[in-house]
């Protein structure tokens, strides 16, 4: 089978295309990635001359059209991804998540490829932090930054390509991911390589505010659970029960580097900071079979935290140049 990975330099489509190369060897893996800051090469060095790289733009129509006119199969997984920047400039984000997609999608449709797409909890807004409820593939879409409505934006294009011109697509959304090869501007990374660094981590708001943590590896052994079973134009909700208040994860790292649980600072909350994500799996447990490995986030942070030791070279480089950004758009958004 011939498989086309966007966004496999990223921190997501990486641990996939690694886990594929080494499960999947009758599959022939083909990346295309733009290399923006958030992607990196070195994420691709354990599957060296095992795949094909081509560096590009997925909004680009010709190498798209190359592209997947010699695939089976797309996992679209490249985005501008995250919140913060998406509220420091939303350029970005339109072209790459809407564009891009679009791109993609006219491309599968002219050669009747299968078509799986990568998306998050975040089109459905928040829910309160008392709110017993979780998030549904029935819940509305309610996304809150230009980052989030970008994603709904593409979910829906995919959705009407279903519908419009018999698209053979299916879609997932997940809960947030942890795990090796993440960015440093992401939470649990930056807090991470902040305690590495000697910086006290930094905390939003109150810190009250939860996520539904799921190890990067869950995340895409669902992926192909939905690809190998999932049924065409249905979209399923990808979690594995890790609710968990940003305080404590914060308190844990610390912990878990031998230091005071306390040793770290409050910062200027995020403008627009959603409140709490929860998924509710039931049809991907039910309808697929699907279930986690990693039950117990403590022992996977603890495992994540030796990654980042271990793997200095890979993240120092990102790191100053994520901080001095941090710092500018503080100052920007802090008036
Ligand atoms: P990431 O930012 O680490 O990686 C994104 C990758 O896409 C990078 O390699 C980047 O170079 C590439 N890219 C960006 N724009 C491109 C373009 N125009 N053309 C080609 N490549 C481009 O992101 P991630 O955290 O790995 O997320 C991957 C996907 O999973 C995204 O679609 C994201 O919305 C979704 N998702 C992420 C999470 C999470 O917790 N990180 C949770 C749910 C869903
Ligand atoms: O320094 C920080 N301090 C802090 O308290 C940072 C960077 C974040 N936070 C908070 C904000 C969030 O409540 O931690 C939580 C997680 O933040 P992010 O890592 O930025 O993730 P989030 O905004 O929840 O979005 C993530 O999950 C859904 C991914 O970045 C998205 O790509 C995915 O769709």
């Amino acid at each position: 089978m011939r498989l086309l990975v966007t966004g496999g330099a990223g921190f997501i489509g990486a641990n996939f295309v690694h886990r594929t190369v080494a499960d999947r060897p009758d599959v022939d893996v083909t990346v295309l990635d733009k290399l923006t800051y958030a992607g990196n090469r070195a994420s691709l060095d354990p599957v060296a001359g095992k795949i094909t790289f081509v560096h590009g733009d997925i909004a680009d129509p010709e190498l798209v059209d190359r592209l997947v006119a010699n695939a089976d199969l797309v996992v679209h997984f490249a985005a501008e991804s995250h919140n913060d920047n998406s509220l420091a400039d939303p350029t970005p984000f339109v072209h790459t998540n809407l564009v891009g997609t679009f791109t993609l999608l006219e491309a599968v449709r002219r050669y009747d490829v299968r078509y799986h797409h990568i998306s998050t909890d975040e089109v459905y807004g928040d829910l309160a932090l008392d709110d017993p409820a979780k998030f549904t593939e029935a819940t509305p879409y309610n996304p809150s930054s230009p980052y989030s409505s970008t994603k709904a934006g593409s979910d829906l294009l995919v959705r009407a390509w279903v519908r419009s011109f018999g698209l053979r697509a299916t879609i997932s959304n997940c809960s947030n991911n942890y795990g090796p090869y993440q960015h440093v501007e992401k939470f649990i990374p930056r807090q991470i390589t902040n305690v590495l660094t000697g910086v006290r981590p930094k905390l939003y708001g109150s810190g009250a505010n939860v996520r539904d943590w799921i190890h990067v590896d869950d995340h895409n052994s669902a992926v192909w659970t939905v690809i190998d079973k999932g049924r065409i134009g249905e979209t399923y909700l990808i979690g594995a029960d890790g609710e968990t208040d940003n305080r404590t994860v914060v308190e844990t790292v610390l912990e878990l580097c031998g230091m005071d649980p306390e040793a770290f600072d409050f910062v200027t909350d995020r403008p627009g900071h959603d409140l709490r994500y929860a998924i509710d799996a039931t049809r991907l447990r039910t309808e697929l079979g699907w279930e986690p490995q990693y039950r117990d986030f403590r022992s996977g942070l603890a495992a994540t935290i030796e990654w980042y030791r271990s793997h200095e070279t890979w993240w120092m480089p990102q790191k100053t140049a994520t901080e001095a950004a941090y710092e500018r758009s503080e100052r920007i958004l802090g008036g």
